[in-house]
């Protein structure tokens, strides 16, 4: 339990009664409140995903992006680095575009992400990728099929949080929801609030609906509910590796999916944020919230949003130092992630790998998007700028 569940629970002690009216008003609204704090408390900050709000970024050149994201030395490994000739072994499946492998530096050097570092080479074998984020319609049709009810759907289970009333436990998601004026940029329940009812099917709450985004990213995805999507599917989650290798798109030490420059011949080139986060989205790319999954270019492989619009999950545990474990051991080959999880910021919520930054990434704030950037989500969490895609072994 965090010190602000604590301090959130701590009016549940309060036992003020000036009359026995009033005494049960005051029971009952406090109740109510209490309810919704805890549950909100409970939730969202057990289900930590939203490790952006502890990467505020500042740096301007990020702004203008006109660094290379690799190593400045160029040694015999250089010449290892390269897209594999490997042919596709048989027609693609649906969706799905064939990555032939190969050997590329992972990770990002000036990014100022300490987690990043070192930049290393990492060879992959040849995969098929889903050549988009999954998007509600499909979500919608494994869920027609198989009747699975996501995590975000699911009442909590009173054993994983035993400091909490379990009737005050119910089912939702958090919603990002924008303050009206600026606010500092180290608590992010400024910007995001845990809303009952929220789950892939209404992203933004009970209210919402897909209604003209079906062909959106899915959302308020938890890792166990990608996970068992892929298994429906015959795929299963990328490696990190995996996915930044595809990302890149044959731009080895670029710092986007899409090159070096941020808005490529003046143009947008991925869903991210523009303005000030989080008070102010100027939406100059046109997008507030999640785009349609091809509305931006592809990138070198012909794959989509694998840079901004939603975080994608991958199979690995995060622990910031695993690139580091990496690089002491020569070329590292289809790495898999470390065995467990550590994030100094959340010791004991394990957290998997997720890439691409979201919607709510910008220059100044988050900044994920950059190709060789990572993200970490706490497993039980999704979010409504949380979705993934699906590979495959050939
Ligand atoms: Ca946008």
């Amino acid at each position: 339990m965090t010190n602000k569940m604590r301090e959130r629970e701590m009016p549940a002690s309060a036992t003020s009664k000036p009359s026995r009216v009033r005494s049960g008003r005051w029971v009952f609204y406090a109740g109510a409140v209490i309810t919704l704090l805890v549950v909100a408390g409970a939730i969202f900050f057990g289900k930590q995903k939203w490790f952006g709000a502890t990467n505020v970024d500042t740096n301007a050149d990020h702004a203008h992006g006109n660094h290379s994201s690799g190593p400045r030395a160029a040694g015999d490994s250089d010449s290892r680095v390269g897209t594999n000739s490997t042919p596709p072994p048989g027609l693609a499946p649906d969706g799905m575009v064939w990555i032939p492998g190969g050997t590329f530096w992972m990770g990002c050097e000036d990014c100022e992400m300490p987690d990043t570092t070192p930049v290393h080479l990492v060879e992959v074998g040849g995969f098929w990728i889903d050549r988009t984020p999954v998007t509600n319609a499909e979500f919608a049709r494994f869920v027609d099929r198989t009747g699975y009810l996501t995590v975000a759907e699911r009442k909590p289970d009173p054993k994983e949080y035993p400091q909490v009333d379990p009737k005050n436990l119910v089912a939702g998601s958090a919603v990002f929801s924008p303050p009206s004026s600026e606010v500092p940029l180290d608590d992010i329940t400024q910007w995001w609030r845990y809303v009952p009812g929220a789950s892939w099917k209404h992203p933004e709450g009970p209210a919402s609906t897909l209604e003209g985004r079906e062909n959106h990213p899915v959302v308020q995805i938890a890792w166990e509910d990608a996970v068992a999507y892929a298994k429906w599917a015959g795929k299963r989650l990328p490696t990190e590796a995996e996915f930044e290798f595809a990302a890149r798109g044959e731009k080895d030490r670029d710092r986007y999916a899409w090159g070096n420059e941020l808005k490529p011949g003046g143009q947008w080139a991925a869903n991210i944020w523009q303005g000030r986060f989080p008070s102010n989205n100027t939406v100059e790319d046109g997008f507030v919230r999640t785009s349609p999954v091809m509305a931006f270019p592809a990138n070198g492989f012909g794959l989509y949003d694998v840079g901004g619009n939603v975080w994608q999950w991958c199979s690995d545990w995060y622990r910031p130092d695993y690139f580091a474990t990496l690089a002491a051991s020569g070329i590292a080959v289809n790495p898999q992630g470390p065995a467990d999880s550590f994030d100094p910021q959340e010791p004991g919520v394990p957290k998997r790998v997720q890439k691409s930054g979201s919607f709510l990434c910008s220059d100044r704030y988050c900044s994920r998007y950059l190709v060789g950037s990572r993200g970490r989500g706490a497993v039980d969490s999704g979010g409504s700028n949380t979705g993934f895609r699906c590979v495959k072994s050939p």
